[in-house]
């Protein structure tokens, strides 16, 4: 036998033959058919198997294979789950930058392609490897891309670090990291974003065109880490530069109310689509309940002519968490970073459930369209509430020809 030869057999022997058992394993996750469910609802489909889950984290960035040095085959670096994932086609390929959560609670991107959109998605090598260039950043998480029209792709995250300026050891600060990139494997780190009426922002989304010559963000002002306070909404600001981003003024668009979806706090999700009559927005709603926070997606409209001005707000959610998706790390949750509109119209929805895993629903720009201008505004007390769905009851009976 050759040199060469004996040496490969004396590596693979030494690699735990675990390994191998759940290599198979995870190749019969990775190659699992998605397909649409039986939900209906006129707006999306649903499909039956997450795209992402912790799962799909490949073995090599979590155990070390080493028979000798983990005899066990022990996970040496595990992970918690993979959620809040931004979207983009790039390249032929349907990429998620996912947020994932290693077994320490820090939170780190990694890219995972596919090439249908709703199954098959693999990382890549490694994960992300953001410049680190603050000291203080503690974690990282919810990246937002967009395709801007100055050529290049831009993340968008939370840079979240220790609030010293308290006694409180969960005390934290949050901020809006900003990267780039042409090619979703060379990121280049720039300074965070700086808002300087707000002292904290998280779900920052840059819009993906210049509006009056400027990068125009969509922001969460925020007095603290959980509550946004004086917070009124999901705001809208101007930055000069993107290499320096500082936005001075912030104008509330779409605004927490009382007794509706978004009374706690809400945020923008994915970047703003391009529709026939304005911009259509896809954003979450969070409302406390006895049984903690209840976090739910919602549509809305802005104008082309000024992307901050509402121009449709349909009552209610347009996506909630059901069934398994309901329970999970922190329970009760569907949230979002990503949508995929192709040229066809179709549109891929990605929304994490209860912090945990990554699922796929499908719409198109139409259906979209005609869910946010043709759902009724939600009037905002019970009583019209029942004006509202006897007229639709009084509408139908008609048309059925029925007994009023
Ligand atoms: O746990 C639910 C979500 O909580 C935060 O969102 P928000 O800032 O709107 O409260 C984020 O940490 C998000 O990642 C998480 O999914």
């Amino acid at each position: 036998m050759s040199a060469g030869r004996k040496e490969i057999r004396e590596v693979k022997r030494a690699i735990h033959p675990k390994y191998f058992e759940l290599k198979a394993e995870q190749e019969r996750l990775l190659s699992r058919r998605n397909r649409k469910t039986d939900f209906y609802n006129g707006i999306f489909d649903r499909y039956e198997y997450p795209a992402l889950t912790r799962d799909h984290v490949p073995l090599i960035w979590r155990y070390d294979l080493n028979a000798e040095t983990n005899p066990y085959f022990e996970e040496r670096l595990g992970i918690n789950a993979v959620f809040n994932a931004g979207a983009i086609y790039h390249d032929h390929k349907y990429c998620l930058v996912a947020r994932i959560e290693g077994s320490d609670r820090k939170s780190f991107f990694a890219v995972a392609e596919s090439g249908n959109g709703t199954d098959g998605f693999r990382f890549t090598e490694y994960p992300v490897q953001l410049e680190d260039l603050y000291p203080e950043e503690v974690n990282v998480y919810d990246m937002r891309l967009t395709s801007h029209e100055d050529g290049w792709i831009y993340g968008v995250f939370c840079s979240e670090s220790k609030d010293t300026s308290v006694n409180d050891l969960s005390a934290a600060v949050a901020a809006a990291g900003i990267v780039r990139t042409k090619d979703l494997r060379h990121w280049e780190r720039l300074p965070n974003l700086v808002t300087k009426r707000s002292p904290q922002q998280r779900n920052v989304v840059l819009h993906p065109e210049f509006v009056d010559g400027k990068y125009a963000f969509y922001t969460r002002p925020m007095d603290s880490f959980i509550d946004t306070g004086s917070g009124g909404g999901i705001g809208f600001g101007l930055a000069e530069d993107i290499t320096l981003a500082v936005i001075d003024e912030e104008k509330i668009l779409s605004r927490r109310r009382y007794h509706q979806i978004t009374e706690a706090k809400n945020g923008e999700c994915t970047v703003p689509v391009r529709g026939k009559k304005g911009w259509l927005h896809i954003a979450h709603g969070v409302r406390m309940t006895a049984a903690g926070l209840r976090y739910v997606l919602y549509a809305y409209a802005t104008s082309f002519e000024d992307p901050s001005v509402v121009i449709a707000e349909p009552g209610g959610l347009l996506l909630g968490p059901r069934g398994e998706e309901r329970v999970g790390d922190v329970s009760n949750v569907v949230f979002s970073n990503g949508a995929i509109l192709e040229e066809s119209g179709r549109i891929l929805l990605y929304y994490a459930s209860s912090d945990t895993r990554v699922h796929v629903a499908e719409t198109s720009l139409e259906r979209l369209e005609d869910y946010i201008f043709h759902t009724p505004q939600d009037p905002g007390r019970s009583p019209l509430c029942v004006q509202q769905r006897c007229g639709l009851i009084r509408h139908n009976l008609e048309l059925l020809g029925e007994d009023l």
